[in-house]
């Protein structure tokens, strides 16, 4: 098996049965795997909720370290759509020229940093670092706090050990709770401020509302960048004919961005909370279980990708659902987006090839299936192009 591959490990059942079953912390989910089910059933919010308990449609469920509503990611339509309306051209800002050309020079600034070293540890010494430095834009806030988030470590609810850590999630929650607090003394053009400053039914949001839209955005934007900037390093490594062709092609790089996405899918499943005694793939499942959409089964569902094993750079028709799937689609996309076209136009024109060293392999335990969605550690070594 090549260094980058992520495996299917969803093709058996998404083939016999169309779901598979995991244990999460006594609270079971039925994992629906297939393409048009998993579209199907993002749409019909009224059976499959997201409104659940706060933390419940995430899995390994939050339950326990969480009891903060992310907004508005756990509401349901219409009220979804009244908080999402509120947010959204905010997170089209990395669309805007003067964003990209910020944007450009962060990437560029930390690949001439990692061309200068003989060796660099890409989660901890890349990924986290762009990912963080390009928060402080979507943020709109001054560059040095990027410096508080780095040392926060790669997930914000998960460490080394523990799948999900309480002591952990405190440091964000106190960060934010901070945060909310000297935006109400000193407001400023940031997300927090425009949070405060904005209404719903003629009310001001309350600082616990803030504080969902807030956590959502830490935590939903960060480890999926991190897994898709260190599994594009990877890809990369032993693709280096595609970095040519990035240099003579940049035309096609928005392409391949969505095929990454795709084919790492860095989000593995979000679930939902049935709401009514129903069928999902001819299988009988009760009111209050939990069902997941899993992103990274129907992206590889081989009815409607062909060769869906395989990262075609230039693919032409790409429906895939790595940053969901209908009314919840990724508020985060266009910034993540963004992240992914400026890297790899940047490794094309700086990079001539990777080298990787020793790394250890970051597998998600779903029951019987495991699924590799990125790397625990990963050294590397960027060679620059001199012609
Ligand atoms: C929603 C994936 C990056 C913020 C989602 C959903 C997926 C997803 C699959 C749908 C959840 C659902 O249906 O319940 C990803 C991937 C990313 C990424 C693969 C990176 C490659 C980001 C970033 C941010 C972000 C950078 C913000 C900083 C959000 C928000 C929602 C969301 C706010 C909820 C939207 C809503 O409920 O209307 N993301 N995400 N994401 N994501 Fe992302
Ligand atoms: C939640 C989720 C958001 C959750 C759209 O997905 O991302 C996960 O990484 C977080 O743990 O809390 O924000």
């Amino acid at each position: 098996m090549e260094k980058y591959e992520l495996l299917d490990p969803f093709e058996k059942a998404r083939l016999e049965k169309g779901f598979e079953e995991m244990d999460d912390q006594e609270d079971p989910v039925k994992m629906i795997l297939r393409h048009k089910d998993v579209r199907k059933t993002a749409h019909n919010y009224k059976t499959f909720t997201s409104a659940a308990v706060p933390g419940r449609i995430v899995v390994p469920s939050e339950i326990n370290i969480r009891k903060t509503r992310q907004i508005p990611f756990e509401l349901d339509p219409p009220v979804h759509g009244v908080y999402r309306a509120l947010i959204e051209p905010w997170f089209k800002r990395p669309l805007q020229e003067e964003y990209t050309e910020k944007l450009t020079a962060q990437i560029a600034e930390l690949v001439e940093e990692t061309l200068i070293r003989d060796q660099v540890e890409v989660i901890e010494e890349f990924a986290l670092i762009l990912q963080s430095r390009a928060l402080t834009l979507l943020l709109n806030i001054p560059f040095k706090e990027a410096e508080t988030w780095i040392s926060w470590g790669t997930h914000v609810f998960r460490s080394e050990d523990t799948a999900l850590d309480g002591d952990k999630a405190n440091i964000l929650y106190k960060y934010i709770d901070g945060q909310i607090e000297k935006a109400i003394e000193n407001p400023s053009e940031d997300l927090y401020s425009l949070l405060l400053a904005s209404e719903v039914d003629g009310k001001k949001l309350t600082k616990e509302e803030v504080k969902g839209v807030m956590v959502l955005t830490f935590a939903g934007g960060r480890d999926t960048i991190i897994n898709a900037v260190t599994n594009a390093i990877v890809y990369l490594s032993g693709h280096q004919e595609s970095l040519e062709r990035f240099r003579k092609e940049p035309e096609i790089i928005g392409k391949a961005v969505e095929e990454m996405i795709r084919y790492f899918s860095p989000l593995t499943q979000i679930g939902r909370v049935v709401t009514e005694d129903t069928y999902v793939c001819e299988h009988a499942v009760k009111a209050d279980t939990r069902v997941s959409l899993c992103w990274a089964s129907a992206n590889r569902d081989a009815s409607v990708f062909e060769n869906p094993n395989q990262i075609v750079v230039d693919r032409k028709i790409n429906p895939h659902v790595g940053f969901g799937f209908s009314h919840h689609n990724c508020l985060g996309a266009s910034h993540a987006r963004q992240i992914m076209r400026v890297l790899l136009g940047t490794l094309a024109k700086k990079v001539e090839s990777i080298e990787l060293f020793d790394f250890k392999e970051n597998i998600e335990e779903l029951g019987e299936i495991k699924r590799k969605v990125g790397y625990d550690y990963l050294n590397a070594k960027f060679n620059r192009l001199t012609k």
